[in-house]
């Protein structure tokens, strides 16, 4: 709450506020609130009704993710640590009598777009325009069995650009609301996989399987292991006492689709394929020796020394974790925040900022970039009393405009009852 103290001078209205009331004020605009999965799937309901004159029968909603860390490995078979997040899509709809997709969306910007295309029992699906479209059609494309015409309304808290997955949690929330329309059950691995197929073919971007997996199958108070090798994970609890997961978003549009991120996973390829691996997770520290001599190219060299050097830091993390020791997983955080930006070269100047700001911040375990990177938020395991103080920091010294919320591990996603 601000404060704001009056006094009348004559017929001049004076306002004084207190710079602690200031500061906290400007805070708590700058903080970014879940608002809850309730409220988003009310809001949808209506929406739908309003928009297309009648109930909504099935419903479903799937959350965005943040990755603690294992950074730029999924797609090299690495180990990764997500977590789900209480940002959530929620999709909801109904068979039209059309051979039409009709869908509209609310976006976490209050922006609503829509589109429609051929059901999947008409005629087969291709990409084209508009280009969010594709997130939906693909996973249409992709989904088990050919659906009839219906009707679809989205809405979503999920930040956009921020690099939380808010493409993964569309992808998830769609195919897991097509499952509660058609009554097609398919295995939470499945799913991930598909969604992550309708994501390479559809928007084109190469992603590894990570985002799905853990928008998928995410737990509430867990960081989920990822072995993207076997594809089977591990739930590891989250319960850090004092600390608290802070997340900072740089506000830094990042846009994956583009040519860096293939570029990236390319060259990991290429490393594999030079060691004649089938994957760097193959890869062992010896190796590097190895590949520095069989390649004269400086960026397949460096990428391949982070991947190998990032899975082995996931696997610590996992392990320190459940034992608390948050000073070794902190340091495990700036390590991989190092990495990402000088051999990976995916950060950007100002998540090196942010990422700088914490070093010299009392209270601060470690922060790392999370994401693909190239702009989306950074997180710091940060003790819980100096959270006030970390932010305060952040608005004074940050050249961008940061947004924060803290991390609480929430639910993967789920069919919702329509009552
Ligand atoms: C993006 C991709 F979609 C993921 O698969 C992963 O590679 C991540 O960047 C980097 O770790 O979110």
């Amino acid at each position: 709450m601000i404060t704001f103290y009056c006094a009348l001078d004559r017929d001049i209205v004076v306002f004084y506020i207190s710079l602690c009331d200031f500061v906290r004020y400007i805070l708590t605009m700058c903080e970014i609130t879940a608002k809850g999965e309730a409220t988003l799937f009310e809001e949808a309901k209506q929406k739908f009704r309003s928009i297309f004159g009648k109930k909504a029968a099935a419903a479903a909603s799937a959350p965005g993710r943040v990755n603690l860390i294992g950074e730029h490995v999924d797609y090299c078979e690495g180990l990764v640590l997500p977590v789900a997040l209480p940002f959530t899509t929620i999709v909801v709809g109904a068979y039209n009598s059309l051979e039409e997709c009709r869908i509209h969306t609310v976006l976490a910007s209050g922006e609503e777009l829509k589109t429609s295309f051929p059901s999947s029992s008409a005629e087969p699906l291709k990409p084209g325009d508009p280009a969010w479209a594709n997130y939906v059609k693909g996973v249409l494309a992709n989904f088990p069995v050919a659906v009839r015409g219906f009707d679809a309304v989205i809405v979503s808290d999920v930040p956009m650009g921020a690099g939380v997955s808010s493409s993964a949690s569309l992808e998830v929330a769609f195919f897991t609301f097509l499952e509660s329309l058609t009554g097609q059950r398919t295995g939470l691995v499945e799913k991930a996989k598909l969604c992550q197929k309708a994501e390479h073919e559809f928007p084109g971007m190469p992603c590894g399987i990570m985002d799905q997996y853990i928008v998928s199958m995410g737990k509430k108070d867990h960081a989920l292991l990822i072995d993207c090798r076997s594809l089977q994970a591990t739930q590891i609890p989250l319960q850090t006492d004092d600390a608290v997961i802070l997340v900072i978003n740089s506000n830094v549009k990042h846009q994956l689709t583009g040519s860096e991120y293939p570029l990236r996973r390319a060259q990991c390829q290429e490393a594999a394929k030079v060691l004649k691996l089938p994957s760097l997770r193959e890869a062992h520290s010896e190796d590097l020796g190895e590949l520095k001599r069989l390649t004269s190219d400086p960026d397949v060299i460096k990428r391949a020394k982070h991947v190998v050097e990032e899975i082995k830091r996931t696997e610590d993390a996992a392990t320190l974790l459940p034992k608390k020791d948050l000073e070794e997983v902190g340091r495990l955080f700036y390590e991989s925040h190092d990495s990402l930006s000088k051999l990976m070269e995916v950060s950007c100047p100002e998540l090196d900022q942010l990422v700088d700001i914490m070093r010299s911040s009392p209270g601060v375990y470690g922060a790392r970039m999370t994401g693909g990177g190239f702009g989306g938020c950074m997180i710091a395991l940060v003790e819980e009393k100096y959270v006030e103080d970390v932010k305060s920091r952040v608005l004074k010294e940050y050249k961008g405009n940061p947004t924060f919320f803290i991390c609480n591990p929430s639910d993967g996603a789920k069919i919702l009852q329509i009552i």
